[in-house]
């Protein structure tokens, strides 16, 4: 067990200063941690003005970072593997062919967002995404691993939650009650202990996503 906390760098709010902001990839590695009993302190990074010494520790500048033994490393697939390999215990490993479960949900919730025309077909593109969801969750649930929680949903769990803020506001959409086993899923990650200590603010998801909608 590690005791000296981890350094991680993580987007900064865009509406309260020194808060965690609002990216799901951040909070993915977050949720890592905690679910992993690992302390960490966080380094929040304003991702329209980066500083210099960020620019040089993040060759692409994006978040999240972490520092492993006096190196810093990028990804969130990279990090969260990592962690896994250097703390087995709680093991939170998705077995391979359930890792992709759920895996469109986000970018077809992108495409939704940030479609001006109702009948393209981007809304049905998801709710068919989420159906699809749905079933393997009646079969296979509560989580993607069944009993207990594992890194698939700790990479799924925010982006559903950037789902719900972005589309209940952009386009007062929800996921619909036909779909109850998603609605309980999200319900039960976003009520996790883990989940509410890494989650962004609801003013920051929806102004993350504003240049998406209107640009
Ligand atoms: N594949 C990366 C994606 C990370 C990513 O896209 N982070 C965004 C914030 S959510 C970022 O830092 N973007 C740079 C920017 O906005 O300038 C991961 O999984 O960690």
């Amino acid at each position: 067990m590690a005791t000296t906390p981890f350094e991680v760098c993580v987007k900064a709010s865009y509406t309260v200063p020194n808060k965690l902001g609002d990216c799901p990839f951040t909070q993915r590695v977050l949720l890592t941690l905690e679910e992993k009993h690992l302390p960490y302190d966080m380094k929040f990074i304003d991702l329209k003005d980066k500083p210099e010494w960020f620019l040089k520790i993040s060759p692409e500048g994006k978040v999240p970072l972490i520092k492993f033994d006096e190196e810093w490393v990028a990804d969130s697939d990279v990090i969260t593997q990592s962690l896994e390999e250097k703390f087995p215990v709680p093991p939170l490993v998705t077995p391979p062919e359930k890792a992709s479960v759920g895996s469109k949900i986000f970018s077809s919730f992108i495409g939704f967002l940030k479609s001006k025309d109702p009948a393209d077909g981007t809304e049905q593109a998801l709710l068919s995404e989420l159906s699809a969801f749905n079933d393997y969750l009646k079969e296979n649930g509560p989580f993607i691993n069944g009993k207990e929680v594992s890194a698939a949903d700790l990479a799924l769990g925010p982006k559903l939650y950037h789902l719900e803020i972005a589309l209940g506001h952009y386009k007062k959409w929800s996921v619909p009650d036909s779909l109850p086993e998603v609605k309980s899923y999200m319900k039960t990650i976003f009520s996790k202990d883990s989940f509410i200590n890494t989650r962004a603010l609801t003013e920051d998801v929806v102004e993350g996503w504003r240049s998406k909608v209107e640009g």
